[in-house]
């Protein structure tokens, strides 16, 4: 029993607002999908962020129907979940892959939380957010028992796990996933992880490009993009790593200034080879120099060989205020103010709530933050009797939209809860992405200032949205 296992493909994005780089993650998607086919597995299981966001372009819609008819022409069956991009967040309310049912797509939902595969158990939950962790365990636990009677089972699954994320935001540490699935499908994460865990391979396929710029470097240069190959039949499955080209290079690089002609005039020499024009994104550092000068240097030297070129300058003095500013400098928002809540209410929860808060107002989405905030009242606040109404109350909203015709083999019992309403989506869709620096500089200038005044406003203000917030 093989499969293939992908995730994140983020179908739709515009990155920096270039058409050319929307084309390049259909193009690799697509990519990815003959090579699946022609590795023959007998199913496919993607982990969520199969969208980009939670409202997609007809050309991201047909992006994924072209996918799903070859797969089907194929006889190969996909398995899906949403993750917290193409999820959104209202009572009843339908994630996009719902489009595909008909046509194939087998949705992982509170509705359908699992499926038999022959001797395989593949079942699993889609994204749900940081505020939420008590309900995701509780449904992780549910699931684990239907794996216990199982042969073979696999957990898919959309989520942070503490050990691999930069911040301390993640939404749940490895030790919290049960023990007993053989394979976990995990997504979110957009480095490629592979690890033993419990009885079985607990895997991060990463996303299919480079979604954003740090991703060029993070650990994609070893084990480049693209997807795995599982197979079952072993005691513990074993996982092959399946690279798929990038339609074109993404250079990150810091320059000493010292070295910045003869780098420049090497980097120049390199593009010229390339079939595809790169992406560049230039750091000079160090030195005694003239931003506006040196930006047209480059810009004369390669601007035409490169599809985007972003530099950025941090000459000497710039650097001094840098290791003056010191740690605050590498706090990223989230952290902060999840530290902060968690400091000030003494309960983690808090800080979590606070995460998906900042989260939601950051791109203006203050219903899905006072969603949050009413689950997280009449979770934290309310008697056991009103918290069952709540319950039952969601049962039906969410069964009336979801249930597929045909979706008989779900377990009453977990399927007949408020998943659905809990799924979180940041919708970080702007085309202008932040490069960590920028977001650094932005945050110690502004922070104070924006969050009084524009979150509390509740107007989203452009400057609230530079500094949004989701890494992956
Ligand atoms: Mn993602």
């Amino acid at each position: 029993m093989r499969f293939a296992h992908l995730s994140d493909s983020h179908l739709g994005h515009r990155q920096y607002g270039l058409l050319e780089r929307e084309n390049d993650f259909y193009d690799v998607f697509a990519r990815n999908i003959d090579k699946i086919i022609e590795k023959d597995v007998d199913f496919v299981i993607h982990s969520g962020d199969l969208f980009d966001n939670n409202r997609p372009s007809t050309e991201a819609l047909v992006a994924f129907q072209k996918a799903l008819l070859r797969l089907n022409e194929a006889k190969i069956p996909i398995y899906a979940i949403a993750g917290n991009h193409d999820t959104i967040l209202r009572k009843g309310a339908m994630p996009p892959q719902v489009l595909f049912r008909d046509i194939g797509l087998k949705l992982i939902s509170p509705d359908r939380p699992y499926y038999q595969e022959g001797a395989v158990l593949i079942c699993g939950l889609p994204y749900v957010a940081n505020s939420q962790k008590s309900v995701l365990i509780d449904r992780y636990n549910q699931l684990s028992r239907l794996a216990e009677k199982s042969i073979k089972s696999i957990l898919v699954s959309h989520q942070g796990i503490q050990k691999y994320m930069p911040d301390e935001t993640a939404e749940i540490e490895l030790s919290d996933l049960p023990k007993n699935f053989d394979y976990y499908a995990m997504g979110h994460i957009h480095n490629y992880i592979e690890e033993d865990y419990g009885k079985g391979k607990l895997v991060y396929p990463g996303s299919m490009e480079i979604w954003r710029t740090n991703e060029s470097n993070d650990n994609y240069r070893q084990f480049g993009k693209g997807f795995c190959v599982v197979d079952l039949s072993y005691d513990t499955p074993q996982v092959e790593r399946v690279a798929i080209d990038l339609p074109r290079e993404f250079y990150s690089e810091i320059i000493d200034y010292d070295k910045f002609h003869e780098r420049l005039y090497r980097i120049k020499e390199e593009i010229s080879e390339l079939d595809n024009k790169p992406m560049l994104d230039l750091t000079v550092v160090g030195g005694d120099f003239d931003s506006a000068e040196l930006y047209e240097i480059i810009q004369d030297a390669i601007g035409k060989d490169v599809l985007n070129l972003r530099p950025s300058f941090k000459p000497e003095k710039i650097l001094k205020q840098e290791i003056e500013l010191g740690k605050n400098k590498i706090l990223d928002p989230r952290s902060l103010v999840y530290k902060q809540a968690k400091e000030k209410y003494g309960k983690d929860e808090f800080g979590r709530l606070s995460i998906d808060l900042l989260d939601n107002l950051s791109v203006n989405k203050i219903d899905e933050a006072k969603h949050f905030s009413d689950v997280f009242y009449k979770e934290h606040y309310y008697d056991d009797e009103a918290n069952n109404d709540l319950n039952s109350d969601n049962v039906s909203s969410s069964s009336s939209s979801f249930s597929s015709s045909s979706g008989s083999n779900s377990a009453s019992s977990i399927s007949s809860d408020s998943l659905s309403d809990l799924n979180h989506n940041d919708d970080n869709d702007d085309n202008d992405e932040n490069n960590s620096n920028n977001l650094d500089e932005y945050f110690n200038r502004n922070l104070e200032e924006s969050s009084k005044k524009d979150v509390e406003k509740g107007s989203n203000m452009k400057k609230t949205k530079e500094i949004s917030l989701d890494n992956f």
